[in-house]
């Protein structure tokens, strides 16, 4: 069997990872085969709580878990790890500007990836679910210059299977059987989600998803919004924003970047941009691309309609504007 890898969640206490430690764990990211040390970081406060999902993390006695590493010191929970799963973040609050919100996530992030700079492995995988996802991704990788720039991501997949439990709703097909929904730019609600380049397979065949639904309306209008919307959508439902389909999402992000996509799969990320399909450079846009060897590509060559690039110029707008605000912030 091979060593045990160490592997870190920060918002440890929370929601989102009550659901996520488990599945780590048990090896839906790394593998049946593959031992984990879990480090859980979050804020000197929660200790106590953090305390209980220790206890719980052993009383599932989950033979790939060798070690379980609480803390509230980024310097533990950093050292050594060859993953981070950056769930923590502040979250807003009743009476709290924008402006506020971005500014607690811009400090958490800059100490965060400095401290990903110091004590993490060089070739560390990071994936930022906190909110601003995107744009926190993009203050950690300024901060931790020795780790390479595709080594941050931001969280969409769990947009992305959103909209392909949408698609396979209203074709009234198994969701297994929808492939390839995109989406693209910032984690907010200025999102894209494309199913133009999307697959479903009837009968054998892979079809494309317009043609199968024959609605270009609805998947220009209902389609985008419902997913835009999706997470306001289950708040109001449960009271709690999403954490167990959160949770799924990041193993799904996890498990793609380390294990690679299938043959003729596409999967969305948020990747620091090199200006394909218009999008501003250096920001963390999300963008279709295929993984291997560890390593993500952005698809190109897709044609992108008029309606596409006119969302495309939205997302990637505000991805600028909250870069602007977040650099301002670090330099004030
Ligand atoms: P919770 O409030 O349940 O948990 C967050 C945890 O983070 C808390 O225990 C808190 O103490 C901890 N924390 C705060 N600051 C920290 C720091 N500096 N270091 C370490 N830990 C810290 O939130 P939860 O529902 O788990 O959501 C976590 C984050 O995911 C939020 O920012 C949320 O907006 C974001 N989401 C992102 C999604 C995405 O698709 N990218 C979807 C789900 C989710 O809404």
């Amino acid at each position: 069997k091979p060593e045990p890898i160490r592997v870190v969640v920060t918002g440890a206490a929370g929601q989102i990872a009550y659901s996520l430690l488990y599945m780590v764990a048990k090896g839906d990211v790394f593998g049946p085969n593959q031992p984990v040390i879990l480090h859980l970081l979050d804020i000197p406060p929660m200790m106590p709580v953090l305390e209980g999902v220790v206890m719980e993390l052993a009383d599932c006695a989950i033979p790939l878990l060798r070690g379980v590493v609480p803390t509230a010191d980024v310097a533990v929970a950093f050292k050594d790890v060859s993953a981070a799963f950056l769930v923590g973040a502040m979250p807003r609050k009743e009476g709290m500007e924008r402006k506020d919100l971005l500014s607690a996530n811009v400090k958490i992030f800059k100490e965060q990836g400095s401290a990903l700079d110091r004590y993490a492995k060089k070739d560390v995988k990071v994936l930022v679910v906190g909110n601003p996802a995107n744009t926190n991704a993009l203050i950690c990788s300024k901060y931790a210059p020795s780790i390479p720039k595709e080594n941050f991501t931001a969280m969409t997949r769990l947009d992305q299977n959103r909209a392909q439990a949408q698609i396979s709703s209203r074709l009234g097909v198994p969701v297994g059987e929808v492939s390839n929904v995109i989406i693209w730019g910032n984690h907010s609600s200025t999102q894209f989600p494309d199913a133009s380049h999307a697959l479903v397979n009837i009968n054998g065949k892979q079809i494309a998803v317009p043609d199968a639904i024959k609605d270009d309306n609805w998947l220009r209008s209902m389609f985008v919004e419902i997913v835009q919307k999706r997470g306001a959508t289950v708040i109001a439902a449960r009271k709690m924003s999403s954490a167990l389909s959160a949770a799924k999402a990041a193993t799904d992000h996890m498990r793609d970047w380390f294990a690679g996509t299938a043959p003729g799969a596409v999967v969305s990320m948020g990747v620091i941009s090199d200006g394909s399909y218009g999008a501003p450079k250096d920001v963390v846009f999300s963008f279709p691309v295929t993984i291997k060897d560890g390593k993500w590509r952005i698809v190109e060559g897709l044609v992108i309609d008029d309606f596409a690039k006119e969302k495309l110029a939205l997302t990637g707008a505000e991805l600028e504007e909250e870069k602007r605000e977040a650099v301002a912030i670090t330099q004030a």
